[in-house]
């Protein structure tokens, strides 16, 4: 209570102040924050730093970026570390105990960021960045530390994996967001996966994972490298090397983390017992003996729970055999699903552990026909204490997966203050800043799945949906048109069309464009679509006009939409485009139909 008290403190004065037209919130929303005393301070133009942490640290890599003036002569006073740190001694109290903590002051003459762990002092270097993007920093501080000890991304879905350059922005994304895990693991990746887990990476691929685990460190990610060899393992000791020396080929190009996945799979990869036994031997000949290496993180092959034989015993022979400190990673109650209490009661008593979150979500590789990039909810905010961690799966379209991963950072973070359309609103202004509406036009039409094998639906158009359905109610009961919910339906209309003009035609973001170009040709078409149908429905009425001229164009322009659909996005396994599919369309049809009645 007292938390949301305190927090509120900090948005009062962020709305009411000079602070307001800058539209500001810090992300993920920090524990707690007390507001010292209302005021603000310019940003410091030089300043004295005293600090023990490495001068090639990311955390003063991050610093010098943000303020390149360091003089020591300087009167104003940047203090940064870590527990013990003779820098930040007096504020030991302040630090919680507990692991990525921090402590952040920014007061008159000062600012001190003292944290748990090298980790932590990054994350308050990060939360001061934020601040530093408004005119003038306000005196506060921060008691802040995440709610879930892993955060992040594993990049497991089916189809063309990132990009090289994808992958670098993605990192720098997570190190922004305060995630600290990166888990590399596309199924389409031959070298990953079954034909050749067993073989090196060629050498153009391995220099990109090198330059790849490097940037993750500048971000204070761990980069994990997954392993995905159970369709064609043999259970014998030639395997089990080969297995092996590709992890060290790995841990040659620098990557401390490591994992492997036995899912979607069939036959004797599948054992339980070999599995263990497998996963034991790489634990004890080379996760320990490394000893700089994060625990081994490995996927059963029933890792949800509509797929688990309970009767077969294979989770409860993981759970029984498996070396403690292995990582054992659960999707929920389906291959796609939300995370609950439930599910985690289900589970964890099974693996004697807690569960490592694998949450099928943004990802796309089964309804490749749609981008989803509406609001994340559903999961459960008072399960932090039944995980270690919560990484997502996300779309093989990178930089669109970022606004789900933004909210997944906030969610992660902190359950409690969670603020789902909140969230998704951020999410959009920071990855297209100048045309945030016309994003947010296109994804609130962009957000549900459409029919699906693993039953997953969400929500969509939710704000137009009230005067969709007043309209068709209308229309279909014979009365009198709803004037107001017309208006407000030809309004979106209008609005779909300039949002997709305007992003087509925006250099912002070109990456995130590219990706959703399709999507986006579609989007225009279902605008017209929507105008063509509102246009026929007002010629019936006032009666002066052609009315079959009206519903000509209005079918039309359905043709139009529909090949536009389908000849877009040809290649992939679901392929076409699907935007509005839940309501938006499903509305313009039936009110085309009553136009023609
Ligand atoms: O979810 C898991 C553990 N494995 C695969 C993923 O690779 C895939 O991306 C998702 C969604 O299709 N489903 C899976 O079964």
């Amino acid at each position: 209570m007292r938390k949301n008290l305190l927090l509120s403190g900090l948005l009062g004065l962020l709305t009411f102040g000079t602070l307001q037209a800058q539209d500001f919130r810090l992300s993920p929303v920090p524990q707690v924050v007390y507001e010292t005393q209302g005021d603000s301070i310019a940003r410091p133009a030089e300043y004295r730093l005293q600090t023990t942490l490495d001068a090639a640290s990311p955390t003063l890599t991050l610093l010098r970026n943000l303020l390149p003036d360091e003089d020591q002569k300087a009167k104003f006073q940047i203090r940064i570390g870590i527990r013990g740190d003779k820098s930040v001694k007096k504020f030991s109290r302040n630090i919680p105990q507990l692991a990525e903590s921090y402590y952040l002051k920014v007061g008159k003459n000062d600012i001190v960021i003292a944290a748990n762990d090298e980790r932590g002092a990054y994350y308050g270097m990060q939360t001061l960045a934020q601040l530093l993007t408004l005119d003038k920093l306000p005196m506060l501080e921060i008691i802040d530390y995440p709610d879930i000890p892993y955060r992040g991304v594993v990049e497991g879905f089916y189809g063309r994996p990132w990009s090289h350059e994808a992958r670098l922005s993605q990192l720098d994304f997570y190190g922004k967001n305060k995630m600290n895990v990166y888990i590399y693991g596309p199924k389409d990746d031959p070298y990953h996966s079954t034909p050749h887990w067993r073989k090196p990476y060629p050498e153009k691929e391995a220099k990109q994972l090198q330059e790849l685990v490097e940037r993750a460190k500048q971000n204070n990610v761990i980069f994990y490298w997954a392993i995905h060899p159970g369709q064609d393992i043999r259970w014998n000791a030639e395997d089990r090397d080969l297995l092996l020396k590709k992890f060290e080929s790995m841990y040659q190009l620098g990557v401390r983390g490591f994992a492997v996945f036995f899912d979607d799979i069939s036959g004797e990869g599948t054992k339980a017992d070999k599995q263990a036994e497998l996963l034991n031997y790489i634990d004890e000949h080379f996760i320990r003996t490394k000893g700089d290496v994060s625990p081994l993180i490995m996927c059963p092959t029933e890792y949800n729970k509509s797929w688990t034989k309970l009767e077969g015993g294979y989770l409860t022979t993981l759970g029984e055999r498996l070396n403690p400190d292995i990582q054992v990673m659960w999707t929920g109650d389906r291959v796609v699903a939300n995370i609950n209490q439930s599910t985690l009661a289900f589970v964890n008593p099974l693996i004697r552990r807690k569960a490592y979150i694998w949450w099928n979500y943004p990802v796309s590789d089964y309804v490749q026909d749609h981008v989803l990039m509406g609001p994340v909810y559903g999961n459960d905010t008072d399960i932090k204490d039944d995980m270690t961690a919560f990484v997502s799966n996300p779309m093989e379209h990178a930089e669109a997966s970022k606004i789900a991963l933004y909210s997944i950072a906030d969610y992660t973070w902190n359950l409690e203050d969670y603020d789902s359309q909140a969230s998704w609103r951020h999410a959009i202004r920071a990855l297209m800043p100048k045309l945030a509406d016309c994003l947010e036009t296109f994804a609130v039409h962009s957000s549900d799945l459409g029919k699906n094998g693993h039953n997953f639906r969400l929500e969509e158009s939710q704000n137009i949906r009230p005067a969709l359905d007043a309209l068709c109610r209308a229309y279909r009961d014979g009365g009198q048109p709803d004037k107001e919910a017309f208006a407000q339906v030809k309004q979106e209309c209008d609005k779909i069309c300039e949002a997709a003009d305007r992003l087509i035609a925006s250099d912002e973001n070109p990456d995130l464009i590219a990706e959703i170009a399709p999507w986006l040709i579609y989007f225009k078409q279902l605008g017209l679509y929507g105008q063509a149908v509102l246009h026929a429905l007002e010629v019936k009425q006032d009666g002066k006009q052609c009315v079959k001229c009206a519903l000509d164009k209005a079918r039309t322009q359905r043709t139009w939409l529909e090949q536009t659909g389908k000849r877009l996005n040809e290649r992939s396994r679901q392929s076409g485009v699907k935007v509005g599919g839940k309501h938006l369309l499903p509305a313009f049809d039936e009110l085309l139909e009553a136009a023609a009645k």
